[in-house]
């Protein structure tokens, strides 16, 4: 059965539109036709597709509106397309304000179309602890016909914060296999000045206070004074200017390469050791799984859901948040143990082979779709 599928995320840089997108493309694949309707074009489309549309949310700044109202725009927008192109499901990535605005949508276009909702994290382990925001959010999952959680860890939290009466389905997140894989690695570590007994400490994400960058840097500032190493910093955020000047003060700017936003992170993965993700809160850790693709292992903090993804002492190593000499010397011990380090990149393809693979999790999505339209 092909379906028609409404995708609405938020489409700049960030794990969810990542992983909206990438579902939208391979449910394309797949002959569903797909109509994206977000405020820009997510980043990832990149490729031509004939059976994907993008559908702007224009968003009125009329000066009398102290705030522009993306919300209503956003709904509007999800009607005129739910109507027109007869869409038997509207799929929203984050809770606040997505789920709210198809709820809306749906009844202004008076349709029977089928409400998904996938929550990534934040609308949860953030917000969810607003008490302004809290019975919109259960608002918005109670009234989706299904409501997925990138991973067991944040179901359960969204059971304790914000007690919906609702089940809600947990399918984790993938990764295209075809972009992360292990492949020779190229000229670029001879580009960086990367020297060949160098390892390469790898940290990807948006540099926000729960990522603990700086934990990252106090790990690699102590490995680096045992063995020859490099740390490819990559990404951008608010913590950055606060990261440069630890790395300075440590005297360590050789060794740390700022390498900003990247578009083809999976290059920078190839020629990378190892992955460090360090963070407080993280409901999946979809740069884990990224890496992991490509053959390298992680160190990971037991939070969320990155333990779902990385196994302690099967494919990489779990440490409390903040617990960096643990986080050294764990480092220290896969570095440096080169049978222990190929069983670990192994494990790592295995992992993402057999439980992240995306054919497995796109048809999840699909056999929930269905269900949805057998129960309308
Ligand atoms: O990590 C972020 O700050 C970005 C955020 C997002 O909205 O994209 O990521 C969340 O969703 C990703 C995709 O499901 C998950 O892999 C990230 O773990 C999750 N981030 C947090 O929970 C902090």
């Amino acid at each position: 059965m092909k379906l028609k599928i409404g995708i609405t995320c938020y489409p700049t840089v960030g794990g969810s539109g990542i992983v909206a997108t990438e579902l939208g493309k391979l449910l394309a694949e797949k002959g569903h036709e797909i109509h994206f309707i977000t405020s820009s074009m997510p980043f990832r489309l990149n490729n031509m597709y004939s059976n994907i549309y993008f559908h702007q949310v224009e968003v009125n700044h009329y000066s009398v509106f102290q705030y522009p109202p993306y919300d209503i725009a956003l709904a509007n927008k999800m009607a005129e397309v739910i109507k027109r192109e007869k869409l038997d499901i509207l799929h929203v990535h984050y809770a606040i304000p997505h789920a709210i605005c198809a709820i809306l949508g749906k009844q202004m276009a008076k349709s029977s179309v089928g409400i998904v909702t996938t929550l990534h994290g934040t609308d949860i382990t953030v917000l969810g602890f607003d008490p302004s925001l809290t019975d919109s959010i259960r608002f918005g999952i109670e009234q989706s016909d299904r409501v997925t959680a990138v991973s067991h860890a944040l179901a359960e939290q969204t059971h304790d914060l914000i007690a919906p009466e609702k089940k809600l389905d947990v399918i984790h997140n993938f990764i295209d296999e075809r972009v992360y894989k292990k492949i020779p690695s190229s000229s670029l570590r001879e580009e960086y000045g990367i020297k060949e007994n160098e390892k390469v400490i790898i940290h990807v994400s948006n540099f926000r206070a729960v990522k603990r960058v700086q934990d990252v840097i106090d790990v690699f500032y102590h490995l680096n004074q045992q063995i020859d190493s490099k740390l490819l910093l990559v990404g951008d955020g608010p913590e950055m200017s606060g990261i440069c000047k630890k790395v300075q003060k440590l005297g360590i700017e050789s060794r740390v390469l700022f390498l900003g936003k990247k578009d083809k992170v999976e290059e920078l993965y190839v020629i990378s050791d190892l992955m460090l993700l360090l963070s407080e809160k993280e409901s999946f850790g979809l740069v884990a799984l990224e890496a992991m693709a490509s053959g390298v292992p992680c160190i990971g903090t037991n939070i969320g859901g990155i333990p779902e993804v990385i196994k302690d002492h099967v494919n990489g190593y779990i440490c409390e948040v903040g617990d960096i000499s643990s986080m050294v010397s764990k480092a220290l011990t896969l570095l440096t143990d080169s049978g222990l380090y190929s069983r670990f990149a192994a494990a790592c393809l295995e992992t993402v082979s057999e439980n992240f693979h995306s054919q497995k999790i796109v048809k999840q999505y699909e056999d929930l779709y269905k269900e949805v339209i057998e129960h309308k």
